[in-house]
Parts: C-alpha cells; structure tokens; sequence
C-alpha cells in the first residue's frame, strides 16, 4: 500500500536537505540556457560547490525552441567541442555548419551537468543579490512563481564567492545591482552598455570575449555578456553561448 505521507515526506525532507547542503557554496549560477548550464557542468567536473538557479519550471532558457521555434539548433565548427564534451551528436548541414535536435540538446546539457554535480534548483530565481562590502557575496531567492505574481513573500538567501549571472538577454542579475546599489561596472563609463542589433558572427566572437567578470564576485556570461559589455545579438546559432559557459568556469576556477 502505497502511504501518501510518506511520498510527502520524501519529498520535503529530500529537498530541504538538499537546499541547506547548497546554502554556502562556490559558485551561484542565475539562469539555466546553455551559458548557465555549460558552466555548472565545467565548475561541478572540477570538483567546486555549484548551484543553479532557474525562475521557470524547465531549464534550457532560448534553446527548446530552436529558431522561431522550429526545434532546431545551429551551432559551429568552433562549439563542436563542448557538445562532444557532453556527448551530444551533431548532423553536418554544410562546410562549418552542425545541426543539433534541441530537445536533445537541452536534455542532454541538463542531464551530464547534473551527472558532474551540478545541483538545479528550477522554478527559484534570484530576484536581488547579497553585498558584502564592494562585493556580489550571494543571492536573494524566491520561488519563480512568486516572483512571477508579485505576492509580497521574504525571500532565502545562499551565499556564495562568486555569482554567474547567466540570464540571457534581460541581464537581469547585473541589472538589479546596478539598479539597487548604483555601483560601477567593469565597463568603459560603469554603466551596462546594452546589447545591439544582429550580426551573428560579430555577436558570437564577442558573447565569449565579454564573458568576464563585471563586477567583484559577478561573473557574466552568454547573452547577458553582450547586455552588460555591449554586443550584437546572434539568434539562433549555439556555439558561442557554449564556449561562453566554458569560458566562465575556467575563468572562475582560476580563481577559485
Ligand atoms: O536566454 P538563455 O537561454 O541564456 P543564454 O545562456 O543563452 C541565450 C540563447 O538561448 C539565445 C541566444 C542565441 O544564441 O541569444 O537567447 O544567454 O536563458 C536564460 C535563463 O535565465 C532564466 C530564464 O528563465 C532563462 O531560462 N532567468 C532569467 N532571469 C532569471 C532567471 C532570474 N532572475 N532568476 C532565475 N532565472
């Protein structure tokens, strides 16, 4: 006989344990798209404490929907790699053009992250950051759907000695502290520049290129890069949002 309560139980107590094992940790990723879980993968393989925060109900962020939502992606020669780190079969299209079916890439990207270490915490975003000082030293939490309706709940909060704010285009992570606090940004005049107009292989180079720390503990990467440092948007094509999240974990990990 199957016991209601115990099915509850399980589910309460395994996610509250899980929660508090992720309250203190090396890294907090904010925004499950393919920079964010890129990242997790690469940080949570070396061995670091790593968490990440997704608002909505399945992670995967612009990549289901392939363009226009025909569920297709492109990606480059150069992203290549990165799927074959994540064994993720790639077709040829043409000279230097890959495709990949995105509910396979999506499930993929989750499911070797997970698999290194990676813990997903979907439907909680960050709706603010922790300050420690002149640093970004954690975030503020609540249930997506909360953050969705407005309804005023607390939030919880984790630490951790470095934010990836991995958000996609909105930046959203960089722009409630820049918002809120009015600090200067790693940027020529300290602002967020703001992304541009398409060009997709101006906007490739430059999504890896901005991937970087914008401000003491927030790291940025794939859109949001682009949104914070000033780069072209680049629609559908997938290469660059992978070697961003590469980019931000190797980058963190020298730090770490
Ligand atoms: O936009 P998204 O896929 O991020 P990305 O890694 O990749 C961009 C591409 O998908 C695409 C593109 C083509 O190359 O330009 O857009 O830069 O995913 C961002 C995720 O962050 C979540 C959001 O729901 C999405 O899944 N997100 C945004 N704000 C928050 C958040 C927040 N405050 N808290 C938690 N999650």
């Amino acid at each position: 006989m199957l016991d209601e309560i115990v099915i509850s139980r399980a589910i309460i107590e395994t996610f509250t344990e899980k929660l508090t094992r992720n309250l203190d940790l090396d890294v907090a990723i904010v925004g499950g798209g393919p920079s964010g879980l890129v990242a997790g993968h690469y940080l949570a393989r070396a061995g670091k404490k790593v968490a990440l925060f997704e608002r909505n109900l399945a992670p995967g962020g612009g990549m289901w929907g392939g363009g226009m939502a025909m569920n297709e992606l492109v990606v480059q020669e150069e992203g290549l790699s990165v799927l074959s780190d994540f064994g993720i079969p790639a077709q040829v299209f043409c000279d230097g053009y890959y495709t990949v079916d995105s509910v396979l890439c999506v499930s993929s990207l989750v499911a070797r992250a997970v698999s290194s270490g990676l813990t997903v915490f979907n439907s909680i975003g960050a709706e603010d950051v922790v300050m420690t000082g002149e640093r970004v030293s954690g975030l503020v939490l609540n249930w997506g759907m909360v953050m969705k309706s407005g309804v005023p709940i607390d939030p919880l909060t984790v630490r951790s000695r470095f934010v990836l704010d991995a958000t996609g285009h909105p930046a959203s992570v960089t722009e409630v502290l820049c918002r809120k606090m009015g600090v200067r940004l790693n940027t020529p005049d300290g602002k967020m520049v703001g992304e541009r107009s398409m060009d997709a292989e101006k906007g490739e180079r430059q999504t890896v290129e901005n991937t970087r720390e914008a401000y003491p503990g927030l790291f940025v990467s794939g859109m949001a890069a682009n949104t914070v440092f000033g780069g072209y948007r680049m629609g559908p094509v997938f290469g660059g949002m992978l070697l961003s999240g590469k980019k931000a974990a190797q980058d963190m990990l020298a730090l770490l």
